[in-house]
């Protein structure tokens, strides 16, 4: 089996990987001639637990393979970046990209999957796009008799930090234009997933993607609303959700100061662009989880007005707990906020960062480890839950003045006046 992925990034890469594991030749494809590089020498451009040894073993039984250029296939997966313009309208240009550039190389038989989240009816566009390339080929769908390839929709749900895990033990939605393009991709994810494969229509798999997210993200700003409640009303909002999770039908999750990443903080905005009239709740619960960073800022502004110019320390970069991936990241945007009127006192700790990232390399903050920063640091910010600093004792802590916004040291005394 001949397998083309469509895309190296943090979900493209370990799926080849996988892919390639089963013992299909698996072609990667990058517009970035250094990634295709990197992988092609076995080595890998992202952090995720257990990919590099992965990476090097495909590579080197000769199963893995990455170019710029696509080859024919037998199946084509994409899984390729879908943005929101600054509008919040989804740019689906990279996947309309992916296509044309299957299009000159597709033959009947052949099966193409789309895994990029994507606004609902990116599938059938992209069918429609292969028709238009390809009028030789009977596409699903559009014709009476037997169709010459199949496409589906097959939503990536894997987490940063399990990807690898999440790949074969999570379930799968499988959308298929026609049914019979939804089986012919089953039998794909058959050969590597262990968890159940269900199958549905191209649409409703999409939808069913994007609800995943939305339901994360409105579940989120619920808690990330209680923790403003709770500062008014000068009640420990951590303490309220483990008592309330206590009663067996309500599972609240944990405020933060805000929602990161690529995922949870853009797709609801790919449902709210469809039907905006239907979707206040989706959309406010969006402007809570940004609304929740300026909160945190406006707080930590107070911290710093009242802590005369004493060294700040800023622990956590990362977008969530022990990963390296900065994108979307409310905890940098504080920092980022903090740093335009007191670089001289921020110290940022992030043991996921070897520099400061390009938004903080001029400021003037710096970067420190976690010693040097208990040691010089009389103020503590935490922004991420990464486990390092949640191992960090209260003796280490004692005397500091703290704003712990994600609840990480619940032993923290009441800040010395
Ligand atoms: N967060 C909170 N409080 C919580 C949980 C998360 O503030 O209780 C924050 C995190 O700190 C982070 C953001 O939300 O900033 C998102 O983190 P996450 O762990 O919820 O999700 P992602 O973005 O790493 O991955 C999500 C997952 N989706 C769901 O859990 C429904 C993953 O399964 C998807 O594959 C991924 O999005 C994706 O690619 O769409």
């Amino acid at each position: 089996l001949n397998v083309v992925v469509m895309g190296l990034g943090y979900i493209g890469l370990p799926t080849a990987a996988v892919i390639a594991r089963t013992g299909a030749r698996v072609l990667g494809i990058d517009v970035s001639a250094t990634v295709v590089d990197t992988v092609n020498e076995g080595r890998v451009h992202i952090e995720e637990v257990d990919l590099d040894g992965l990476v090097s073993g495909v590579v080197a039984r000769g199963t893995l393979r990455a170019s710029t250029e696509v080859a024919p296939a037998d199946i084509f997966v994409i899984a390729v970046p879908t943005p929101f313009a600054d509008d919040h309208q989804p740019d689906i240009a990279y996947v309309l990209q992916a296509a044309t550039s299957i299009a000159a190389v597709l033959k009947a038989g052949d099966t193409i999957i789309l895994e990029s989240t994507s606004p609902v009816g990116t599938t059938e566009q992209v069918r429609d796009l292969i028709a238009q390339l390809r009028p030789d080929l009977k596409v699903p769908g559009r014709c009476t008799d037997q169709p010459d390839i199949s496409i589906a929709y097959c939503p990536e749900r894997v987490l940063p930090g399990r990807i690898l895990v999440e790949l074969i033990d999570n379930d799968r939605v499988i959308g298929g234009i026609t049914p019979r393009c939804a089986r012919k991709a089953l039998a794909f994810y058959r050969r590597f997933v262990r968890g159940a494969c269900v199958t549905t229509t191209a649409r409703a798999a999409e939808m069913t993607k994007l609800t995943e997210n939305a339901f994360r993200d409105v579940n989120i700003a619920f808690a990330n609303e209680l923790s403003l409640v709770a500062d008014r009303l000068g009640v420990d909002v951590w303490e309220v959700i483990r008592l309330a999770n206590r009663h067996p039908r309500v599972n609240i999750l944990s405020p933060g100061p805000g929602v990161g990443g690529h995922c949870i903080a853009v797709d609801p905005w790919f449902l709210v662009a469809a039907a905006p009239e239907e979707t206040p709740l989706i959309r406010t619960a969006r402007e809570v989880n940004d609304g929740k960073t300026d909160h945190v800022v406006a707080q930590a502004e107070t911290l710093l007005a009242a802590t005369g110019d004493a060294p700040v320390a800023c622990f956590g970069l990362a977008f969530k707990a022990n990963i390296d991936d900065f994108r979307e990241s409310p905890a940098l945007r504080v920092v980022q906020a903090l740093a335009q009127s007191h670089a001289d006192r921020i110290r940022v700790v992030e043991p996921y960062a070897q520099a400061l990232p390009p938004t903080l390399a001029d400021t003037g903050a710096t970067l420190v480890d976690i010693d040097t920063a208990l040691e010089t640091c009389p103020v503590l910010i935490v922004l991420v839950d990464h486990d390092l600093f949640r191992s960090i004792p209260l003796e280490e802590r004692r005397g500091k003045r703290v704003l712990d916004t994600r609840g990480l040291w619940p032993d923290q005394p009441l800040a010395p006046a």
